[in-house]
């Protein structure tokens, strides 16, 4: 068992992280820890997400740094600043369109970021053979789709050779290889996880889920890419938040492990289901929201079937996904009713004029 004390959490403004830092602070009863977040705060950053924890744990329990993750010096100066001896890698560029649109900025954060903080760790964490049996740790976040995509049958395992087929899902490869090479050249303690679909609270509206519920409430058509057949296995992101931490704790070092909600869906299915719960929590008429589904061109390169096989962190460390979909959407599409000035405020450009005049780089550390 690890006990924590500094986590260096990176990308806590965005979807996962920022539900991360929430289960930290609400349900985690071990909680006595500090939590440094760094985040640039680009378009899927928000400091909204965590306006409660600030208020409640800012400067105490809790630290925001506006920053990158690519900045050597600053990164530097945090791990000094707090005696760093946890860090939970979530910064990233996740959107697999943008990565098709521009692959550049996914290049530099995904994988030049990740260089940049396991060197930072490296040396501040002075690593020797005997440090993979110290309290440190470098838990780095990735994705199922490192793996490549699956036909009708199979599950990717922590053995499935990775075949990465988007620019997104390559950096994000490129990143892991790099953390498992750090850890086999240099002996720095790190952990992986692979997720797969996350859905919740705070999740940007360009991924499926959260744009559907929005152009469903907006009466906008529902773009559906190219048969609507591709399968994702989702799962809600508090179960996966719990995985982390179970990782963190009792995960063992140079390991990898795969989390999935064992929950696969068609899109198109999945589609029909948010309608119904959607239409019926906002009382609009289902029929006429299904007539607004629209295929579209589908993604270049659009992977077809992913599916996690989740046993080995079952078996290990007894974690397994305790929210089931229905309730998990329910649940999504709640937080989206009940937080339409969290969406106003990205759509109309308050926040950034906000983000731009109340933080600069860096002014936290130094
Ligand atoms: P997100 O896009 O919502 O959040 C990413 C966060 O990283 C944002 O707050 C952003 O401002 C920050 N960021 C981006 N570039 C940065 C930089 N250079 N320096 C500092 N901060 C930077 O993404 P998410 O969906 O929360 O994903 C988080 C992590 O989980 C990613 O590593 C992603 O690959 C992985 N993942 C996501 C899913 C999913 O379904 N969303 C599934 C598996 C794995
Ligand atoms: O408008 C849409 N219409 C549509 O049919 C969008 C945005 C998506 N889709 C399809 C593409 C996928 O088959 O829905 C599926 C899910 O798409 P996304 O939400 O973009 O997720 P995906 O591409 O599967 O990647 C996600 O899961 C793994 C995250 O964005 C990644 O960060 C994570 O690593």
């Amino acid at each position: 068992m690890r006990t924590l004390k500094n986590i260096l959490v990176t990308g806590g403004a965005g979807f996962i992280g920022s539900n991360f830092i929430h289960y930290l602070f609400e349900k985690d009863s071990n909680f006595n820890y500090r939590i440094i977040n760094i985040d640039a705060l680009n378009y899927a950053g928000n400091l909204m997400n965590l306006n409660d924890v600030e208020e409640k744990w800012g400067g105490k329990r809790y630290f925001f740094v506006k920053g990158d993750i690519c900045d050597a010096v600053l990164v530097h100066d945090l791990f000094n600043k707090y005696d760093i001896d946890t860090v939970v890698h979530f910064a990233a560029e996740s959107h697999v369109d943008r990565s098709i649109l521009g692959p550049g900025d996914f290049i530099k954060t995904n994988v030049m970021g990740t260089y940049t903080l396991l060197d930072a760790a490296r040396n501040y964490w002075k690593i020797s053979d005997s440090s993979m049996e110290t309290g440190v740790l470098f838990h780095h976040i990735s994705t199922d789709e490192v793996y490549g995509s699956l036909g009708e049958t199979g599950y990717f395992t922590e053995t499935t050779p990775y075949d990465p087929r988007s620019p997104y899902s390559a950096t994000k490869a490129a990143s892991d290889h790099l953390v498992m090479a750090y850890n086999h050249t240099y002996r720095l303690p790190v952990t992986i996880s692979n997720c797969s679909n996350n859905y919740g609270p705070y999740q940007f509206p360009e991924k499926l889920i959260p744009l559907m519920i929005l152009n469903i409430l907006e009466g906008k058509p529902l773009p559906v890419y190219g048969d609507g057949k591709n399968i994702r296995d989702w799962i809600y992101v508090e179960d996966h938040c719990r995985a982390i931490v179970d990782i963190l704790i009792r995960g063992e070092r140079g390991c990898k492990y795969n989390i999935g909600g064992e929950n696969e869906w068609e899109n198109i299915n999945l589609l029909y289901l948010l309608i119904d719960i959607t239409a019926k929590k906002a009382g609009i008429d289902p029929v006429a929201v299904k007539n607004t589904i629209t295929y579209v061109c589908d993604r270049p390169g659009h992977d077809r079937r992913y599916a996690i096989d989740s046993s080995q962190i079952k078996k290990e460390l007894g974690w397994k996904p305790l929210v089931d979909f229905q309730t998990g959407l329910e649940k999504t599409v709640e937080w989206y009713l009940c937080n339409l000035d969290w969406i106003n405020s990205i759509r109309n450009g308050e926040y950034r004029k906000w983000i731009a005049k109340n933080y600069t780089e860096r002014e936290t550390v130094i």
